[in-house]
């Protein structure tokens, strides 16, 4: 009888041979948000998922636990879970949220120094590991993190974008749409420049079925200042979120993330605001900035560059000198090695 290869419960795991047939999925970072990126990539039979993790128990756990969802949601994908950066090996899209999390009270420039650390950590994994990948940085201060990731991992930069502009756009065409009292999917809304407290909610852009906000508020559907305290609201939603549940947002990055890696795995070619590298665009130069971005197979594949009235310039420029002043500190911790 053949003999069995005992294997050797302490032996590396191997790394799978990347499926010919499906797209490899690779999650750094398997807490809240890693964990719903796998089962939503999983349930939208977006391919194969590794979920890697410097908790390994927690990332296998949870690859065996979706993995055992397969037979009722249907959907076909290998699931592998650890902390062995061979992992990543090959991975077509890889999604980050290793890092630090809020806790109510802390804003996310809170997070600059102890998150710098672990994205530095992870970022000659996916250097060496999947260098050709489309990276999608979650981890907080995101404009920040994306930047430092890009260098880090020494990626191109069309290939590497951060998440924020997603969800926040969902929030506010969410809140936009309850107020108006129509379906969401009939809402389209626009944020421009930094993921915190100064980013630009564009209510000139947005529109109701195609209908311009200001339109809409000229036919009485809904108060200029019903709109300002929406656009407020959508600065804060990540805060409002952290103060009820005592952490940061999950299931709304989780999706925003899923549809961003769909534009790239598709080449969907969708506009979508993300954190994209700015090389002249909107008159900033080398600076990870929230903007509306074509994706698509080859990843940013343009910058949209819309106008902006005095009012917005002024706003967005604030934005921007928010973004810069944490790139700062950033690079005087660095100046410190202290990341
Ligand atoms: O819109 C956005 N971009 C934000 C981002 C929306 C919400 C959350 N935002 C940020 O995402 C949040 O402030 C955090 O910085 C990240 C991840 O948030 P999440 O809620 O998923 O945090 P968890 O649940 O703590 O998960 C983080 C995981 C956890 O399992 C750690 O063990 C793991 O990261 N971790 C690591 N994995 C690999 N390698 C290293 N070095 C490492 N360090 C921690």
């Amino acid at each position: 009888m053949e003999q069995i290869a005992k294997s050797n419960p302490r032996s590396k795991p191997k790394s799978k041979p990347v499926s010919k047939h499906r797209h490899k999925i690779a999650l750094v970072g398997g807490g809240n948000i890693g964990g719903l990126l796998a089962q939503i990539a999983c349930q939208k039979n977006m391919g194969d998922i590794v979920i890697f993790d410097i908790n390994a128990k927690l990332a296998q756990g949870k690859a065996l636990d979706i993995a055992c969802s397969e037979p009722v949601e249907n959907f076909n994908a290998d699931l592998q879970g650890g902390s062995e950066p061979s992992m990543l090996n090959g991975a077509d899209v890889v999604i980050v949220t290793a890092g630090l999390p809020r806790k109510p009270g802390m804003s996310r420039d809170d997070l600059v120094e102890s998150n710098a650390k672990i994205v530095s950590s992870i970022a000659k994994h996916i250097a060496e590991q999947a260098p050709q990948a489309f990276v999608i940085c979650i981890t907080n201060p995101l404009d920040v993190m994306v930047g430092h990731l890009q260098r880090q991992a020494n990626l191109e930069p069309q290939k590497i974008v951060g998440m924020a502009g997603v969800l926040d756009s969902a929030r506010f065409r969410r809140f936009l749409a309850d107020e108006i009292g129509v379906s969401t999917k009939d809402v389209s809304a626009f944020v421009l420049g930094g993921h915190g407290d100064t980013m630009l909610p564009l209510a000139r852009y947005s529109s109701v079925a195609g209908i311009p906000l200001p339109e809409i508020v000229r036919m009485g559907w809904i108060s200029q200042k019903k709109i300002d305290e929406i656009v407020e609201r959508t600065r804060k939603g990540g805060a409002e979120v952290v103060n009820l549940m005592g952490t940061s947002a999950y299931f709304a990055p989780a999706s925003a993330a899923i549809a961003m890696a769909q534009a790239y795995l598709k080449d969907q070619k969708r506009i979508l605001p993300c954190a994209a590298y700015c090389q002249g665009q909107y008159g900033v130069d080398k600076l990870y900035l929230g903007v509306p971005a074509l994706i698509g197979a080859s990843g940013v594949e343009k910058i949209v560059e819309i106008n902006l009235t005095d009012e917005e310039k002024i706003l967005f420029h604030k934005s921007v000198e928010a973004v810069k002043n944490l790139n700062e500190i950033l690079e005087k911790l660095i100046s410190q090695n202290k990341v």
